[in-house]
């Protein structure tokens, strides 16, 4: 018998899904409790949904779509009691909803209200609530299979965009229409009327709304930190107490460098804050001193050569070490069962256990650049458009994405090392530290490497691309570009979702294809798109250079 069912990432076991407990440490119960949050987000947007339409928003809900999904998101969230409480509250927020539409409409709703919708009884246990969420599962044998897997695959796209709204309003970004749009897409998902072609573009609306969500992060970040510059970052030690923060929120970093300044403490990114380190209001920290380790997937082996604190502020998080679990710390959506959680931005725990630990010692090494977006590679334009011209750049390849722990994402090491000398490489997301260590050159003092940033910057790499098709009078179909895609959680299924809203073609996706996508589903990928799976690095390599 199944526990649990998920498939909603790269890591679904056997390449279906998990059903006894989940690759990526899920348990059980948290599955359950993660198909109760989602079941009844989808009820809350019907009523928030509706509420919307007669003129009726409400922040508390909106925002409470952001952070119930996101707390959804592969790798943030494996605590059953803090799912619980997400759980209780979208149930309130889900009557608060109804009560929003009903004095707005000035009564009941006349039409029918789908089984979804109705309301129902949040204040019992953790335990109580995992059963409620066992009848609520992911499979839903009444549902035609395609137009299920294009449902998750646009319910999935949500989970990943609900993260960078949740950000984008940290920095004061955000925007109701975000959330007028998931609360729109939501209720569709439990609205028997709707079809395969009514979720297709709802997908491609989601992949358009993400882009503006992103644009909304990236202007907050640029407004409080200035836009990112190229900036060298050392990958090496420095002596002295060290805290290393992974994850994706700067705004929690700027607040854990001005705590800790002046302490003897150094700060230290690992995987998706990389990018911190080109951002001048966050580089101006003399102690923010450097990048620490490789993918999130290494984090159990090389969080026990970290001797001091470590905090993890999004995904991806796995289960600890016991070596480190005492030092481990998480903060905003993250949870892991036992460790020790920062609620607000009192950070004096993880300053506490970082000065109890022991120091770090002196070993430099070598730089990785980073901090390369839209606006840095823009100001080179004209240098850039020459050198293809001058036929001294062939190519450009977007590789960009999540990393992961299959063997066969060295697909992407080995694509990065045997790309001819005369073709560049834009990445963004953690999937770079495949190959961000490689000293690839430059190419007249263009590096062959520019690191645009995380996940979240698909927006910056799309306004390269746009800003060199005007330049060479042409769409960006036809633009010396090839993209290639690594996918792992569901971030990356809305940043793909995006570039198909654009209408760009050609992408190529590994290192597998997702559980959820059916055969007939790729096959209409692959004649409206020309999607592709990633083949071998020499075919690739050869198809694209033509
Ligand atoms: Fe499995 Fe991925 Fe779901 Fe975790 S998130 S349970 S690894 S499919
Ligand atoms: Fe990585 Fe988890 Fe997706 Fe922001 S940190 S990209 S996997």
């Amino acid at each position: 018998m199944e526990e649990m069912f998920c498939y909603q990432c790269e890591q679904a076991a056997n390449g279906v899904g998990c059903t006894k407990i989940g690759v990526c440490g899920k348990q059980p119960d948290v599955a359950a409790l993660q198909d109760l949050i989602v079941w009844g987000l989808k009820g809350m947007a019907f009523w928030a949904d509706k509420a919307r339409q007669k003129g009726a928003v409400d922040r508390d809900i909106d925002i409470h779509m952001f952070e119930g999904l996101f707390t959804t998101v592969t790798n943030v969230n494996f605590d059953p009691d803090s799912c619980a409480e997400v759980a209780r509250k979208t149930s309130q927020m889900r009557d608060k909803a109804q009560q929003l539409f009903e004095q707005v409409n000035g009564g009941p709703y006349g039409g029918d209200v789908p089984e979804d919708a109705r309301a129902w009884k949040a204040d019992r246990s953790t335990e109580e609530l995992v059963a409620e969420g066992r009848k609520h599962p992911v499979k839903d044998p009444n549902v035609d299979p395609d137009v299920k897997s294009v449902m998750e695959m646009l319910v999935y796209g949500m989970k990943g965009m609900a993260a960078y709204a949740y950000h984008a309003d940290h920095l004061g970004k955000g925007d109701p229409e975000i959330a007028g749009f998931m609360h729109k897409a939501m209720a569709a998902t439990i609205d028997r009327s709707k079809g395969l072609m009514d979720f297709v573009n709802l997908c491609m609306e989601c992949g358009a709304v993400n882009l503006k969500t992103q644009q909304a992060l990236y202007e907050g970040h640029a407004e409080r930190y200035s836009a990112p510059t190229p900036t060298p970052v050392e990958i090496g030690s420095r002596e002295g107490k060290a805290i290393l923060v992974s994850g994706h929120d700067l705004t929690m970093l700027e607040e854990l460098l001005k705590q800790t300044e002046g302490k003897g403490i150094n700060v230290y990114t690992h995987v998706e804050m990389l990018p911190a380190h080109g951002y001048p209001g966050l580089k101006k920290y003399k102690h923010l001193v450097g990048n620490f380790g490789g993918g999130w997937q290494d984090q159990y082996k090389e969080f026990s050569a970290f001797p001091g604190a470590i905090i993890f502020n999004t995904n991806c998080i796995q289960r600890p070490a016991e070596v480190y679990k005492d030092r481990l710390f998480t903060w905003g959506l993250v949870q892991w069962p036992g460790v020790k959680h920062i609620e607000g931005m009192d950070f004096s725990p993880v300053i506490e256990a970082a000065q109890n630990a022991e120091s770090w010692t002196e070993n430099p090494q070598k730089q990785i650049l980073t901090g390369c977006g839209h606006e840095a590679i823009l100001s080179l334009a004209d240098k850039v458009i020459q050198a293809v011209k001058d036929g001294n750049i062939r190519r450009f390849y977007v590789i960009g994405g999540c990393d992961g722990a299959k063997p066969g994402r060295n697909y992407y090491t080995r694509m990065a090392e045997q790309l001819p000398k005369d073709t560049v490489i834009l990445t963004l997301a953690c999937g770079k530290y495949r190959f961000n260590k490689m000293d690839l050159g430059d190419i007249g003092g263009i590096p062959r490497l520019l690191d645009v940033g995380q996940c979240n910057d698909t927006y910056q790499a799309v306004q390269v691309a746009v800003a060199l098709a005007n330049a060479f009078d042409c769409g960006v179909n036809d633009l010396p570009l090839s993209i290639i895609l690594s996918w792992y959680e569901q971030k990356a299924i809305v940043c793909l979702l995006s570039l198909l809203s654009l209408g760009i073609q050609n992408i190529r996706v590994g290192p597998s294809l997702p559980a959820f996508v059916t055969p007939n589903v790729l096959n209409f990928l692959v004649e409206n798109f020309n999607l592709a799976p990633i083949g071998t690095v020499e075919e690739d390599i050869k198809a694209t250079l033509g």
